[in-house]
């Protein structure tokens, strides 16, 4: 009965900072750096954000799936490792102090001031006293005594490389901030510049980055797939072209080719725009000068190179081929040639691949077929717009005629190999890893550059290489570069005047190994063994998939480099790696293209909606992602006022497969919400009838008592399989039969209840408190304290069976008999049944068949 006294409603904002503060203070989510190994461990991590200022939707969906699982662990008796932090440099907090005056450590640690409120207020289980920060020199220092033990391993490498140069902002851009050719903030056209850059030999572990793959069991395939392909191992050949007259002393363009089979359908050689070729021919003629020039222009994207038309530039030199006597091909520069990729250079073959045959066809090259597809006829084949890239037979190929493609790649190698103009190679697409960024806010490059020791590492006693605090942003430039006094140093080595390296890392260093460092986030050496051995790998990784590549593969890589050095047990970083769906709203806009707000908008009983304003006609979009340019993104925080967090959390676990997007809504939370209220109700109007606890539950409360059991069985399947949706269903499922079985017997009521509020922990923690604390008032522990429930398997059993019973096939009655009974019973049972006796009609029974626990069908 509810009392007079008790509010009709669970007051949620006073009860989830209660809970909040109890966790706390009990300590209940830390876990010291070296555990005694008592317990197993459980690493869980989702990607760590990066501090824009606000959480958004995303966010929530990414803590809370990592948030079920991580509780789930705990009750079920590991020691769980589950901390946060901030992926806290990078270019927004630059682009804040160049516009508005904010110096970006004061913007960046503002903005994770209030995220790390609005996260408390979501009632995640994390340690929170391992929370890190990048831009901290804490850890950025350590980032930088790491390099020094890569640079150690000859892991580091200064290299020439090809740069997005803005010539008015006087920096490097990546290539998203190069729009049209033209840098994104500046406007300028941008120029590809050759700068001497750091680099990580990543290259020197693709083969162990793609064969460890096949290991990852544990991770979506198409995730590996995506890395496979950005290892990109082809086997092919280097072939060498002689020049028919050597230019500037070079006498032959070598080429990378997979398909060495096609060489006698050559066409055309072609070069990259930044090839030394390419540059002789421009001293030669300014028309190839200006072509080079464009090109420099352009993207630099593979993607944006894929979709540029395909030009060139015919350079007037001729090589000869190494198989056709007296045959020679014009060197063209094209723009659709990398210079990073291979050798900087192709043989192109316009029959059968698509981009040789658009380039062919453009500039009036020849296409001569040189495979024919299986069962095609020689004398017909033609090439048309489609090239023909699959495998088949060669033709017009000399001493390669009539065999297959795969044999006529090997006789082709063996063929160069003989005459030493090429062999067989693997080639990998795979580059370095460039990690030099000309920027101000990153962790400065550990490094001083003296005129008579040339690259000198910093002393490891002189780290951290702190950034100086004091700069100017009203300059074009690296703020770093134009400080008056922070780069002027002596040379570590030999005391002369020298200067410190003004660039600074990629931020994507600072989140490949953050997830060791938070396995002892306060020590003094990067990492210490037994922690970073005792917690690694992570268990369950997760985040979205727009971190497939670069940020998986970059964490693989220091975890394999760190695994060599001997400082990290395992090789791999991520056992389990689950990729979370979008978060989608509707999006609202008017035939002019202006996006409005939902609440700007009016929508009719048939659905159409209008603009409240102006009565315009609106366009719903359906699913799209959230997203600020659309006005249709919803504030985590916001819902949390109105509804609290555990409504939050049970709506986003309660849509589809977490894999999938999901559609916030309106209807949606307030549908949990009420959930919500309704659990609490059930328990409140309950708890005055119910026995004391540990009241042995007697035989009349068995049916709810297998329910109960079931459920549990059930949901903790659900919670540890990422079945959240289903786990939630059950729930639902469960709390209809303890609504339905006020009557049913009060110990199997008080097991039915408690079961249910500890079910709901990993997802609504705060509410399952408050419904423990009303069940065991004046307990002593906590749910996030307790284990979680065991199903009786005693009563998880079914008792009876359902089964079919057919007279030559025609459905006449379904039975229930025992689990167990033998097939002389159930045919028994069936045969006793008024309607088979009827369909039988006395006829002789020929046959009994029984499909056991399914059919008996009677053969008359
Ligand atoms: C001749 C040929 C004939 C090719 C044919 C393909 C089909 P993957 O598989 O990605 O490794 N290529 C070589 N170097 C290049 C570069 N620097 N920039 C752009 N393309 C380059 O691609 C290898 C193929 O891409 C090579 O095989 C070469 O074209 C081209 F019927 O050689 B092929
Ligand atoms: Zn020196």
């Amino acid at each position: 009965m509810t009392d007079a006294a008790t509010p009709a409603r669970y007051d949620f904002a006073a009860a989830e900072p209660r809970w909040q503060a109890e966790w706390e203070a009990r300590g209940c989510f830390a876990v010291p750096d070296v555990p005694d190994g008592t317990k197993p461990k459980a690493y869980v991590l989702e990607m760590f954000p990066y501090p824009s200022g606000k959480i958004h939707m995303g966010h929530v969906r990414n803590y809370t799936l990592g948030d079920v699982i991580a509780r789930h662990k705990r009750a079920t008796g590991h020691a769980v490792l589950h901390p946060m932090g901030w992926d806290a440099f990078g270019l927004p907090a630059e682009n804040a102090a160049r516009d508005r005056g904010v110096h970006p450590a004061k913007w960046t640690y503002a903005n994770i001031g209030a995220m790390r409120a609005e996260l408390k207020r979501m009632g995640l289980s994390l340690d929170w006293s391992r929370e890190l920060a990048t831009c901290d020199p804490e850890y950025y220092g350590q980032q930088q005594a790491l390099f020094m033990d890569f640079w150690k391993a000859g892991l580091v490498e200064r290299k020439e490389s090809w740069v997005n140069w803005d010539p008015v902002d006087g920096t490097v851009l990546a290539n998203e901030q190069v729009i049209d050719g033209r840098g994104w903030r500046s406007g300028a056209m941008v120029e590809k510049k050759s700068l001497s850059q750091w680099f990580l030999s990543i290259t020197r572990f693709a083969p162990e980055l793609l064969e460890a793959l096949d290991g990852l069991e544990r991770w979506p395939e198409r995730v590996r797939t995506m890395q496979a392909n950005w290892i990109g191992r082809s086997e092919g050949a280097r072939v060498r072209f002689a020049l028919e007259q050597p230019v500037d002393g070079i006498p032959e363009v070598e080429v990378f080719t997979t398909r060495p089979d096609t060489l006698f359908g050559m066409s055309f050689l072609a070069v990259a725009a930044e090839h030394p070729l390419a540059a002789a021919a421009a001293a030669r003629d300014p028309g190839a000068a200006g072509f080079i020039a464009e090109c420099r222009s352009a993207g630099t994207s593979e993607a944006a190179i894929e979709q540029a038309e395909k030009r060139g530039f015919d350079t007037g030199f001729r090589v000869r081929h190494p198989f056709i006597e007296g045959a020679t091909f014009p060197v063209w520069i094209a723009n659709f040639v990398l210079m990073e990729y291979g050798t900087g250079s192709l043989f192109g073959c316009p029959a059968h691949d698509q981009r040789d045959l658009d380039f062919a066809r453009k500039y009036g090259l020849d296409v001569t077929p040189v495979v024919l597809p299986k069962g095609g006829d020689a004398a017909t084949f033609t090439v048309g717009d489609i090239a023909f890239t699959e495998d088949g037979v060669m033709i017009n190929s000399g001493f390669l005629d009539g065999r297959d493609t795969a044999s006529a790649k090997r006789a082709a190698i063996d063929a160069l190999e003989e005459k030493g103009a090429g062999r067989g190679v693997v080639n990998w697409r795979l580059r370095d890893w460039g990690v030099s960024r000309q920027r101000y806010w990153g962790c400065p490059i550990p490094a001083i550059h003296c005129e008579a020791c040339g690259v000198v590492p910093v002393p490891v006693e002189q780290l951290p290489v702190r950034l100086p605090e004091d700069v100017d942003f009203s300059k074009p430039g690296n703020p770093l570069d134009h400080h008056p006094t922070w780069k002027h140093v002596d040379c570590p080595r030999c005391g002369a005047k020298a200067r410190r390296e003004t660039d600074t890392f990629d931020t994507f260093v600072d989140s490949s190994w953050y997830f060791a460092r938070f396995t002892a986030p306060r020590a003094s050496t990067p990492l210490v063994a037994e922690a970073v051995n005792h917690w690694m790998p992570v268990d369950q990784y997760i985040g979205g998939i727009e971190h497939a590549i670069l940020h998986l593969l970059y964490s693989r890589f220091f975890t394999r480099a760190l695994h060599g050095m001997g400082k990290v047990a395992t090789p791999e970083p991520f056992a389990g790696l689950f990729t979370q769906g979008m978060v989608t709203h509707a999006s609202y806009r008017t035939a002019d293209g202006r996006w409005l707000y939902p609440e700007e908008v009016e929508i009719a009983p048939d659905g159409t909606a209008t603009a409240k304003a102006t009565g315009e006609a609106v366009t719903i979009g359906r699913g799209e992602k959230m997203s600020k340019s659309k006005n249709n993104t919803v504030d985590p925080g916001a819902i949390i006022d109105r509804f609290g967090a555990d409504t939050a959390r049970w709506f986003i676990l309660s849509d589809n497969p977490p894999d999938r997007d999901m559609e916030w809504s309106e209807g949606g939370v307030t549908g949990a919400h009420r959930f919500v209220q309704r659990l609490w109700r059930l328990v409140s109007n309950a708890v005055a009838d119910l026995p004391a606890p540990g009241t042995g539950p007697g035989e009349a409360g068995r049916a709810l008592r297998q329910a109960t059991h079931r459920t549990i069985a059930a949901v903790s399947e659900a919670w540890q399989s990422f079945a959240f949706n289903v786990g939630v269903a059950r729930i639902h499922e469960f709390a209809n039969t303890l609504e339905a079985a006020k009557d049913a017997d009060g110990a199997a009521r008080r097991e039915g209840l408690e079961a249910l509020a500890r079910l709901i922990a990993p997802a609504m923690p705060h509410l399952a408190e408050e419904l423990w604390s009303m069940l065991r008032p004046g307990g002593e522990r906590l749910v996030a304290e307790l284990d979680w429930p065991e199903a009786d398997p005693a009563l998880l059993v079914a008792e009876s069976m359902t089964i079919a019973v057919q007279v030559l096939g025609k459905l006449r009655a379904t039975i229930q008999v025992p689990v167990g009974a033998d097939e002389a019973a159930v045919v028994a049972a069936a045969e006793a049944e008024e309607n088979v006796r009827r369909a039988i009609a006395g006829k002789p029974v020929r046959k009994r068949i029984y499909v056991p626990g399914r059919i008996v069908n009677f053969v008359v």
